[in-house]
C-alpha cells in the first residue's frame, strides 16, 4: 500500500519503547516496533496452538472447535498438554499478543506526540479478558474455572457460569456492567446521527457548526455536553461498562458463592423494615 500524502510528515523515528531504532520500521501501512514483532509472534503461535489443538480434537467445524481448560483436579499446577496445558499455553500467548499490541500503540502515540488514551482504553478490554482467565481462576484456585476457548463452548461457559449463580442477572456490578454497555451505545447512536445531521444535512444544505449541535440539545433536553465533553462521556461509558464486568465476574465465586438473587436480602433486612 503507498503512503497517503500527509503521512511521510509524521513517520519519523524515535518513541520507542524498546528496541531502539533496530524495528523503527514500516511494512506496508503497519508500524512494525518491537512490540509488533512480539504481536504477531504470540498471536501466530497461538493461533497455530488452536490449529494444532484442532487437529488433534474430533472435529474442523469452526464452530464447534474448543480448547479446554485443564481440570479442576489440576489445580494452579501445568496440565499435560492435551488435559488442558494447551489452553495454559494459548492463555499465555494471548496475553502476550494483547499486552504487545497495547504497548505498540503507546509507541505510536509516543512517535506522534499524542495522549495515551487508546492504549489505556484498550487495556480495559485486556484487564477483563486476564480477570476471566487469571485473577478469578488464581481466587477460586484451579485454572479450570477460566473459560475454553471455542466459539460455541465460551457461550456454554457463560451460560453455565451465569446459573450456578441462579440468576445472574441479579448481580449488582452485572447491572452495572449491562447499564454501561447499553448507554455507551446511546450515547454512539446520538453522537453518530448528530454529527451526521450537522456536517451532512439534506440537499445542498449549508454544512452546520457545533453551535447548532449545542443548540440542538439544548432545545430538546435543555443541556449541552459539549463537543469534546460527549467523547470524554463516551470512554468513561465504555471503559466504566468493561470494569465493572471484570468486576461483575470476580465477585461471583471469590467473594459470593450463592445466587446473586439471595444478595440482595440485605435490602429485606434493613432494620427500617423490621
Ligand atoms: C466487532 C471487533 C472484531 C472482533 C471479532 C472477534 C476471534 C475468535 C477463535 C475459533 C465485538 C474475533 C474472534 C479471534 C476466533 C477461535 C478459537 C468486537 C468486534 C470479530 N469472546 N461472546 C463472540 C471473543 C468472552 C460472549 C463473537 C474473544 C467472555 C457472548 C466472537 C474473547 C464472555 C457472545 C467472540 C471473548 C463472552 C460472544 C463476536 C476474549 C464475556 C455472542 C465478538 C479473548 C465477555 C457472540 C458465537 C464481537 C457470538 C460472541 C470472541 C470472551 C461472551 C467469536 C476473542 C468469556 C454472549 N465472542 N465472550 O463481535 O456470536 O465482539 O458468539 O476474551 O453472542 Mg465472546
Ligand atoms: C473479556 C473481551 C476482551 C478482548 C480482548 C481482545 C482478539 C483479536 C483479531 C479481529 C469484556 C481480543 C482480541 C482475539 C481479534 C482480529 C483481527 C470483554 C472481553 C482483550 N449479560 N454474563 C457479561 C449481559 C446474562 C454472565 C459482560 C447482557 C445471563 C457471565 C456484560 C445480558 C447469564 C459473564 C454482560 C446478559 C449471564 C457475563 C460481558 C442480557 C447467562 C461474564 C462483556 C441482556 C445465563 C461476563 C468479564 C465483557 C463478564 C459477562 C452483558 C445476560 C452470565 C456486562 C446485556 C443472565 C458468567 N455479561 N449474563 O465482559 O463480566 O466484555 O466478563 O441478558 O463472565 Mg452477562
Ligand atoms: C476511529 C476514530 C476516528 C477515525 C478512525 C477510527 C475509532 C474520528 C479519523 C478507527 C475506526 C474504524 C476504521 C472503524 C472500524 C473498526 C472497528 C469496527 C473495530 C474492529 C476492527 C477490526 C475488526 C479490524 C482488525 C484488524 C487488525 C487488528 C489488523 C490485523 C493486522 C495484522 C495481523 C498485522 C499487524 C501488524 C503488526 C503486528 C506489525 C507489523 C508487521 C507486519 C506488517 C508483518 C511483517 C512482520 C515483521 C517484519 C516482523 C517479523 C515477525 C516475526 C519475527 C514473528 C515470527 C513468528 C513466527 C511464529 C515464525 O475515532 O476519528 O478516523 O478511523
Amino acid at each position: 500500500m503507498s503512503m497517503l500524502s500527509f503521512e511521510k510528515k509524521y513517520r519519523i523515528r524515535g518513541g520507542t519503547l524498546l528496541g531502539g531504532d533496530l524495528f523503527d520500521f514500516w511494512v506496508g501501512p503497519f508500524y512494525v516496533g518491537f512490540f509488533g514483532v512480539t504481536s504477531l509472534f504470540f498471536a501466530l503461535l497461538g493461533t497455530l496452538l488452536i490449529i494444532w489443538g484442532a487437529s488433534q480434537g474430533s472435529t474442523w467445524n469452526l464452530w464447534q472447535i474448543s480448547i479446554a481448560p485443564p481440570d479442576l483436579k489440576y489445580g494452579l499446577g501445568m496440565a499435560p498438554l492435551m488435559e488442558g496445558g494447551l489452553w495454559q499455553l494459548i492463555t499465555v500467548c494471548a496475553i502476550g499478543a494483547f499486552v504487545s499490541w497495547a504497548l505498540r500503540e503507546v509507541e505510536i502515540c509516543r512517535k506522534l506526540g499524542m495522549g495515551y488514551h487508546v492504549p489505556v482504553a484498550f487495556s480495559f478490554a485486556i484487564f477483563a479478558y486476564v480477570t476471566l482467565v487469571v485473577f478469578r481462576p488464581l481466587l477460586l484456585g484451579a485454572w479450570g474455572h477460566g473459560f475454553p476457548y471455542g466459539i460455541m463452548s465460551h457461550l456454554d461457559w457463560v451460560s453455565n457460569t451465569g446459573y450456578q449463580y441462579l440468576h445472574f442477572h441479579y448481580n449488582p456490578a452485572h447491572m452495572l456492567a449491562v447499564s454501561c454497555f447499553f448507554a455507551t451505545t446511546l450515547a454512539l447512536s446520538l453522537h453518530g446521527a448528530l454529527i451526521l445531521s450537522a456536517t451532512n444535512p439534506p440537499g445542498d444544505g449549508v454544512v452546520k457548526t457545533p453551535d447548532h449541535e449545542n443548540t440542538f440539545f439544548r432545545d430538546a433536553i435543555g443541556y449541552s455536553i459539549g463537543t469534546l465533553g460527549v467523547h470524554r462521556l463516551g470512554l468513561f461509558l465504555a471503559l466504566s461498562a468493561g470494569f465493572w464486568s471484570a468486576v461483575c465476574i470476580v465477585i461471583s465465586g471469590p467473594f459470593w458463592t450463592r445466587g446473586w438473587p439471595e444478595w440482595w436480602s440485605w435490602w429485606l433486612n434493613l432494620p427500617v423494615w423490621r
